[in-house]
């Protein structure tokens, strides 16, 4: 016997698009399902974002899920860029009057999930085969098993949440479906360690050795990254091997006072561009990881994510307030040119920041030239800048 739940709109994916969407949503009446493949601490355990753009903080506030990221947020109005050593500060505040805010994206979904939780959200956790069904109908469904249960929720919308690995964008037809991809031939090898960073503002770093990222979770945490190879593993990496890289890396003047110690998580994430086009399909609507990837060189892709399911609540917030579905039928054309514009500015600063193999001395030079170019033009950082604290919502 199939056991069916009755929703308005099943979210399919329990990350930090999915848990501000029902957010989002439930502050409007409109009630929702929640369905992941995983469970809740597995979830909350995954190490990734740090940096959220202000339009982001203020979702979150408006949501009312921000106690704790306002008191505990770190606001930075600057970060760097290093090449071969030599620094250049892009001045946040001179250049756009805003902050970004470092808190990691454990964090975020933390505070989403306990809200959800208070409200009473419905949540199906380690959901197998799932499978969003009729689509193109005005009762679309999704079907899975939890413990060999099979369950199905009808809904009005699907709202695919479920990151670049979900079954949502693969449930769209190929004929209709168009993809865009570019695979970078590395990646980068993450560390947490309980050491003060190495300094009070985020530096990128390339040099001729490659990558490294300095950054951090709090006052007493720090979040270090190197540019690593395509095919490596954590295992590969000793911390001495990491802390030896990544000081070279860095140079002298930046690494000045850099403190080592254990690390206490190590992974690697392969770096992507991708972007789906339509994000829309009958009743199904795709936003975050599930439609487009990022580099994580901008620190863009929950920033995307959170900006998508904006702009999907107050569509779907319009529909059922009114009946009126402008937003909803434009949803997929007013999301992909924000994300287009976001994913060249990812794409640019991964071009800028590390080493490819395949380049020439020629295309070293070019690199060489647009950091000397950023450090002499204010126009130019300033570009960067508008970039890195997000650009408007349409
Ligand atoms: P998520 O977080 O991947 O969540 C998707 C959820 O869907 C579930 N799922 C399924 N559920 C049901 N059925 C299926 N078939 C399913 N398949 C998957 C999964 O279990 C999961 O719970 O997607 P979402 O919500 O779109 O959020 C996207 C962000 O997680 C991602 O873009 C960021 O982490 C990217 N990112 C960064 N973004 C920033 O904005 N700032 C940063 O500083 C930043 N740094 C990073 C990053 C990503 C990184 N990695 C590891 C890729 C740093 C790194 C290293
Ligand atoms: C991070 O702290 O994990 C982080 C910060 C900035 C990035 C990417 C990741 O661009």
């Amino acid at each position: 016997m199939v056991k069916t739940v009755k929703t308005s709109v099943c979210i399919i994916g329990s990350g930090p698009g999915g848990l501000l969407l029902s957010q989002l949503l439930s502050n409007e009446g409109i009630d929702t399902v929640l369905i992941d493949r995983r469970d809740q601490v597995h979830i909350e355990g995954r190490i990734r974002a740090g940096v959220l753009e202000q339009g982001t903080v203020e979702a979150l506030q408006e949501a009312g899920v921000a106690d704790r990221l306002n008191r505990e947020g770190l606001q930075h109005y600057g970060f760097e860029l290093a090449f071969d050593g030599d620094r250049h500060r892009i001045d946040l505040r001179a250049l756009t009057g805003k902050p970004v805010t470092v808190y990691g994206q454990t964090e975020v979904t933390k505070d989403l999930f306990s809200r959800r939780h208070a409200q009473g959200q419905q949540f199906f956790f380690n959901a197998q085969n799932v499978q969003p069904e009729n689509l193109l109908s005005t009762k679309p469904s999704v079907s899975f098993l939890i413990d060999g249960q099979a369950l199905r929720v009808t809904c009005d919308y699907v709202a695919g949440c479920d990151g670049f690995q979900g079954v949502s964008r693969r449930s769209i037809p190929a004929d209709v479906l168009k993809t865009f991809e570019r695979v970078y031939p590395f990646g980068w090898l993450g560390i947490l360690v309980d050491r003060p960073p190495v300094s009070e503002e985020l530096i990128y770093a390339n040099h001729a050795r490659g990558f490294a990222l300095a950054s951090m979770r709090s006052e007493t945490r720090s979040r270090y990254y190197v540019q690593c190879g395509a095919d490596d593993r954590p295992g590969d990496w000793s911390d001495d091997r990491f802390w030896e890289e990544f000081e070279i890396r860095l140079g002298p003047d930046a690494a000045r006072g850099l403190q080592t110690g254990p690390s206490f998580e190590k992974s690697i994430a392969l770096l992507r561009s991708f972007v789906a086009e339509p994000m829309r399909y009958g009743n199904l609507f795709l936003a975050g990881d599930a439609a487009h990837i990022v580099p994580p060189t901008g620190a863009k892709g929950l920033n995307l994510a959170v900006a998508d399911v904006r702009i999907l609540s107050r569509a779907l917030t319009e529909h059922y307030r009114t009946g009126n579905d402008h937003w909803i039928d434009t949803y997929s054309e007013t999301v992909l040119k924000r994300v287009w514009k976001v994913e060249r500015f990812s794409w640019q600063l991964s071009t800028l920041m590390h080493q490819f193999p395949q380049n020439s001395e020629f295309e070293k030079r070019m690199q060489r030239a647009e950091f000397d170019y950023l450090c002499s033009s204010e126009a130019a950082s300033r570009t960067i800048a508008e970039n890195y604290v997000g650009l408007p919502l349409e």
